[in-house]
């Protein structure tokens, strides 16, 4: 697939040995991948820094103490969520024009965060806590680079209701590039930053199935959610992701036992996720706006399950339920 492109062996920190693309020899450079770039930031906040080169083409040693490890899990988080843009959704690169993006890791200093950057068309990651747990799993990556394609595509505003639809947004594509991953080290679940170890005691960031567990994020929809923090009014579209790939269960995926309760005490089916992934795609890319709501998040949805499976169709009328079950009405 990828013959006549330069790739190299990286060992990553959190997904085992991968490939990674490193034309022309040897920087970090993925020629196959609209040349995104790895740059080492080496604890500055500005600028590029440094593009990861190497002699030899074997990159990192899966540790933290090695600078390129995190190059290594940055640049394949890039390439799985490229690579699962185009192979699922047809869309190449974020803006879909084929154009690579870059990513700076080694951002200041116990830096327990990563963002995308619409003005550098960028995106960042920090060491984390001791600067040894960086923010670079597949998902985290994937929740970055898709916040790029929410950018280039619906544009939802990052505040009120919109803002919680674009958080979900880069959850939801977050679990599905780990899912599409099969990558051993790191299987896919409906866990945001299990890997990342951020809260210093192995929980994840988020959780999809029940996201109230973090403590702070909202299960269902109430008059007035527009008012709280963009990653915590994210959990009602995360929830509905869940339950539309799912149903409420319960049930055990990769090992992990979910249960997820409807707000509406009704059970739903589910319509797997390789469904629920393209009514979101498709809803995104089509129905959604800027100012787009929960209300309109349902509206939009329900146009693109009409377009792929049919109106009034048992899979259409399941997105229905589903959203009901996040007490999202008509
Ligand atoms: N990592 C965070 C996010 O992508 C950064 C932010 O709050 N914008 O949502
Ligand atoms: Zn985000
Ligand atoms: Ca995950």
């Amino acid at each position: 697939q990828y013959q006549g492109i330069e790739q190299g062996t990286g060992n990553s920190q959190y997904s085992g040995q991968v490939t990674i693309g490193t034309a022309p020899s040897y920087t970090m450079t993925d020629s196959a991948r609209g040349n995104h770039k790895t740059y080492n930031l080496n604890h500055g906040s500005s600028g590029t820094g440094t593009l990861f080169s190497d002699p030899d083409d074997v990159w990192g040693d899966g540790t933290p103490q090695n600078a390129q490890t995190a190059g290594v899990d940055a640049a394949y988080g890039a390439q799985l969520t490229w690579d699962y843009y185009k192979s699922v959704h047809g869309r190449s690169g974020i803006r879909g024009d084929g154009v690579g993006a870059y990513s700076r890791v080694h951002y200041g200093n116990n830096y327990v965060n990563a963002f995308w950057d619409d003005s550098c068309f960028c995106m960042t990651y920090g060491d984390g806590s001791g600067n040894s747990a960086p923010l670079t799993s597949i998902d985290v990556a994937a929740h970055e680079m898709t916040h790029g394609v929410t950018s280039a595509t619906a544009d939802l505003t990052y505040s009120g209701e919109s803002g919680g639809l674009n958080e979900a947004t880069s959850d939801i594509f977050a679990a599905a590039v780990e899912f599409n991953a099969n990558n051993a080290k790191d299987p896919g679940d409906y866990l945001i930053g299990e890997k990342i170890d951020i809260n210093g005691d192995g929980t994840p960031l988020r959780y999809m199935d029940k996201p109230s567990k973090d403590g702070a994020s909202k299960d269902s929809w109430y008059s007035g959610v527009g008012n709280v923090d963009v990653h915590y009014s994210s959990g009602i579209a995360n929830h509905f992701f869940y339950l539309l790939s799912e149903g409420s269960g319960p049930k055990d995926v990769n090992g992990v036992h979910y249960d997820s309760p409807t707000s509406d005490g009704l059970p739903v089916p589910g319509i797997g996720r390789a469904g629920a992934e393209k009514v979101w795609y498709k809803a995104l890319t089509q129905y959604m706006s800027s100012n787009t709501n929960y209300a309109g998040a349902r509206t939009a949805t329900l146009q693109a399950a009409a377009d792929l499976f049919g109106k009034d169709t048992p899979t259409y009328n399941t997105v229905a339920n589903t959203w009901a079950a996040v007490n999202v009405g008509s």
